[in-house]
């Protein structure tokens, strides 16, 4: 048994969309089923998002440049991004977690973790629970998810990888320590290639390898990670199911080395500001319904203006819209500007219960649940 087992154990389940932006072009339009497709990029530049499984099979992947995948796959077609649809997918699933736990954490548009250990509905399963959420998945969405389901969460993650597609994978408290033993050290997360290769050059390859080293050894290799590293390798993760903060805004801005003074050099500036700015409230798919614009002077004098719409902002176009009108308004500028930012807030609440859930203790734990 893991050492954190002395209490009831946590129930944990990690839910991880299949393909996910790729299945979703590919049921919305049956004449992408069952071909390699690559979301994202073109067949002459950018990156791949997202690798159909048919094109996976020829060794496309994500973040691969689209010149090599095409390369690999030379009859895969490129699709460009609805992020608008896979947001939509992504609010049906968590309307979907929410009828089994108010404690979700969301780690991407297309992945969650929730502690089950609740159990609204009586279900009296961990597992049954994460198959009755990957079967409201695919009814409703009629896309598939794999699930994970484990007593923390680094195990609940790595087992949702581990049956993919449309899989699901249970370790049990007694099982976990075998496991993890077992897994080759790039499934653990946070060893990236560089990491692996040091570690292959201690010798440690698999979970097993990893617990046979010293915490000292570890510490003297991989520092902060050392600790995180030594409690992995047996099974052990403390770390809670924390529901999102309800945030107050969303934001990002950009200091620049050389003022910027021409509109244009201001305009394009902008423009920029709103892809990472808009990247981030995609990732947290968050609405919105203020706009601020942010604007120190090469004298560090700051100004805001900002608008707010009746209703959340629809979508890109309509906040790069009024970011842009904003800008306009203050233009021309009488000096240099060192510093440019934008912000989203009027967020809406995800859930009512997320605030709530902030300062939440654990939830209860039921006597009679299995995993
Ligand atoms: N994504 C992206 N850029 C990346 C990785 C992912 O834009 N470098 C997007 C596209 C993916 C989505 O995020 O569809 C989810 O990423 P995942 O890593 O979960 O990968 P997939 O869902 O595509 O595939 P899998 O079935 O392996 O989870
Ligand atoms: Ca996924
Ligand atoms: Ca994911």
């Amino acid at each position: 048994m893991p050492e954190d087992s002395s209490e009831t154990p946590r129930k944990i389940i990690h839910i991880d969309m299949d393909a996910f932006f790729a299945s979703v072009e590919q049921r919305d339009n049956p004449a992408l089923r069952g071909k390699p497709i690559a979301v994202g990029g073109s067949a002459e530049r950018g990156v791949v998002a997202a690798a159909s499984y048919e094109a996976r099979v020829f060794g496309v992947r994500s973040a691969m440049p689209s010149v090599t995948a095409r390369r690999r796959c030379p009859q895969l077609i490129f699709v460009p991004p609805r992020f608008e649809a896979y947001r939509a997918v992504s609010r049906q699933i968590h309307d979907i977690f929410r009828r089994f736990t108010s404690v979700i954490e969301p780690l991407s548009l297309d992945e969650a973790y929730l502690d089950v250990s609740e159990d609204l509905q009586s279900v009296g399963s961990a597992t049954r629970i994460a198959q009755l959420i990957r079967q409201q998945i695919l009814e409703e969405t009629g896309l598939t998810a794999s699930a994970g389901v484990s007593y923390n969460k680094f195990i609940a993650k790595i087992a949702s990888d581990q049956n993919k597609p449309d899989g699901l994978c249970v370790v049990r408290p007694e099982q976990g320590p075998a496991f993890v033993a077992g897994l080759p050290i790039r499934r653990f997360h946070g060893v990236g290639p560089r990491t692996a290769e040091r570690m292959a050059r201690l010798g440690i390859h698999t979970g097993a390898d990893l617990r046979a080293q010293e915490l000292e050894l570890l510490r003297e290799h991989f520092g902060k990670s050392a600790d995180y590293l030594y409690r992995a390798s047996r099974g052990i993760d403390f770390r809670p199911v924390r529901s999102e903060r309800i945030r107050k805004s969303i934001g990002g801005e950009r200091t620049y080395r050389e003022d910027l003074l021409t509109d244009e050099a201001l305009r394009s500036a902008l423009t920029a500001i709103i892809d990472l700015v808009w990247e981030r409230i995609e990732r947290q798919a968050a609405r919105g319904r203020t706009v601020t614009l942010k604007l120190k002077y090469s004298d560090f004098h700051q100004i805001t203006r900002a608008r707010s719409l009746p209703g959340a902002i629809s979508g890109r176009g309509e906040f790069a819209r009024l970011a842009d009108e904003l800008l306009e308004g203050v233009l021309p500028v009488p000096r240099g500007v060192r510093l440019l930012g934008l912000t989203l807030s009027g967020l809406e609440a995800r859930t009512p219960s997320d605030a709530a859930q902030n300062v939440a203790e654990a939830p209860p734990r039921q006597a009679h649940f299995e995993f």
